[in-house]
């Protein structure tokens, strides 16, 4: 049953029976298409999170909808205890399009990055040669991975983690960006990997030098360790090539997606690894009951077909670089914008207070001109709308924003 509620009823809602682990927008959504949400007033805004990078191929995409329906009626769940007739065409097509030997299917972002630490744990025991529990994998600073304990474990982030431990040991944290850092951490013989973020979104879309990642594959390399590229974020078309490590030329021996694996209709995340990684993990060493399930199958085929089709990684390089033009031109104007930086679609404006109004204020107001973003770390917005958005729509989009930051000014 649907009954209509307004957007008081709704808020009202969720903060007497849902857990207060959010603090929204008090905005009510109850449709959304391509680039455009509504609320259940119906008023129309543009949606600058997109889901945090998973609606990447457009709000409910028919292309993707139609394989979840589809599917939905014939097959949903079989569990890995029996195969599925979707399953295998999907590691197929998935291991064709990124290149890789092999596909682990999972569900969430954070089971992705789980499965790739473990994937990494068993390869330091079976093929490294590290002795028995003394695998270390070095992290970075500022990381955001998930909010299991192990990934909690590695972060530095004071409300992601306190109150949470006892803590997983064996993982090193080095600042990011920094590559002497890298080089003396990985003088620890048993050092099995390296997991990083391409560019560092919730830290507040922090974009590393040029060559960072390229020289952190090699010095990685030199020593015999597994470079593991979280792009459960960047991934997928958003910073403006299918991969943001395809800006270095530099293949993962690890790769972690999520989100827009799934045109966000479906909880799909996936690890990708050649041979001599993947198959260190044996039957009953890992898994979970809907990873690899049909309908995910299915969507994450379509998913990606619409990435290429709507040649979206092209669009995210070109648009990006107009969105960051226009809004390099307002800072130098404004008193409130000081940075701007990004890469493709994925982009951030740093916030400087202004009559006591802050990245927040700008966000609602934002939201009351019909548009939608989220602060990250108070000072900071991120911009990060689908990638199917029009020139024309993105124009729109950035006089919404220039003219809700004026209005502070
Ligand atoms: C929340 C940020 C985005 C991720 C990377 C793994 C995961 C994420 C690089 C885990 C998830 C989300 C989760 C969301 C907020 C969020 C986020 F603000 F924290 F930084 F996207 F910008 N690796 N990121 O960014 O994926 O298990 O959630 O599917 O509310 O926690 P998940």
């Amino acid at each position: 049953m649907s009954e209509k509620i307004t957007s008081k009823q709704a808020i009202a809602l969720e903060d007497q029976y849902g857990a207060h682990n959010y603090h929204p927008l008090p905005v009510v959504l109850s449709r959304g298409k391509g680039c455009r949400v509504w609320d259940v007033e119906g008023k129309e805004y543009f949606d600058f999170l997109s889901a945090y990078s998973a609606v990447n191929q457009g709000h409910c995409h028919p292309k993707i909808v139609g394989a979840l329906t589809e599917q939905a009626q014939k097959l949903t769940l079989t569990s890995r205890a029996f195969y599925n007739d979707a399953l295998g065409v999907y590691e197929k097509y998935i291991t064709e399009y990124f290149g890789y030997d092999k596909v682990l299917p999972m569900n969430s972002g954070a089971e992705g990055d789980e499965t790739a630490l473990k994937l990494c744990r068993k390869w330091a025991y079976t093929k490294k040669g590290i002795p028995e529990n003394e695998a270390k994998i070095i992290v970075c600073a500022n990381n955001f991975h998930g909010r299991t304990i192990t990934i909690i474990s590695m972060s530095t982030d004071p409300d992601a983690k306190n109150d949470f431990g006892p803590y997983t040991p064996g993982f090193i944290t080095i600042p990011y960006n920094d590559l002497p850092a890298l080089e003396k951490a990985l003088e620890d013989p048993n050092v099995a990997g390296f997991l990083v973020e391409p560019i560092q979104g919730e830290a507040g879309v922090m974009v590393p030098d040029e060559g960072y990642l390229k020289k952190a594959y090699e010095l990685c390399k030199a020593k015999n360790v597994l470079f593991i590229a979280d792009e459960v974020q960047t991934g997928i078309a958003r910073t403006g090539k299918l991969l943001a490590c395809d800006h270095e030329g530099v293949r993962p021996d690890v790769l972690i997606l999520g989100k827009a694996l799934s045109g966000g209709v479906y909880p799909i995340s996936a690890v990708l690894a050649d041979d001599d990684i993947m198959l260190t993990i044996k039957p009953g060493e890992h898994g979970s009951t809907f990873g690899g399930n049909p309908v995910a199958a299915r969507v994450a085929i379509a998913a990606l077909e619409v990435v290429k089709e709507e040649k979206l990684a092209e669009r995210a390089e070109r648009l990006g670089k107009i969105f960051r033009d226009e809004m390099s031109r307002f800072a130098e104007t404004s008193d409130m914008v000081s940075i701007v930086r990004g890469k493709g679609l994925l982009n951030a404006v740093v916030i400087q207070p202004k009559n006591g109004k802050t990245a927040w204020d700008v966000c609602l107001k934002m939201a009351e001109n019909g548009l939608l973003a989220k602060p990250t770390h108070d000072h900071i917005i991120r911009f990060a709308p689908p990638l199917v958005i029009s020139e024309e729509e993105l124009k729109q989009a950035i006089e919404i924003i220039q003219k809700s930051i004026r209005l502070f000014e």
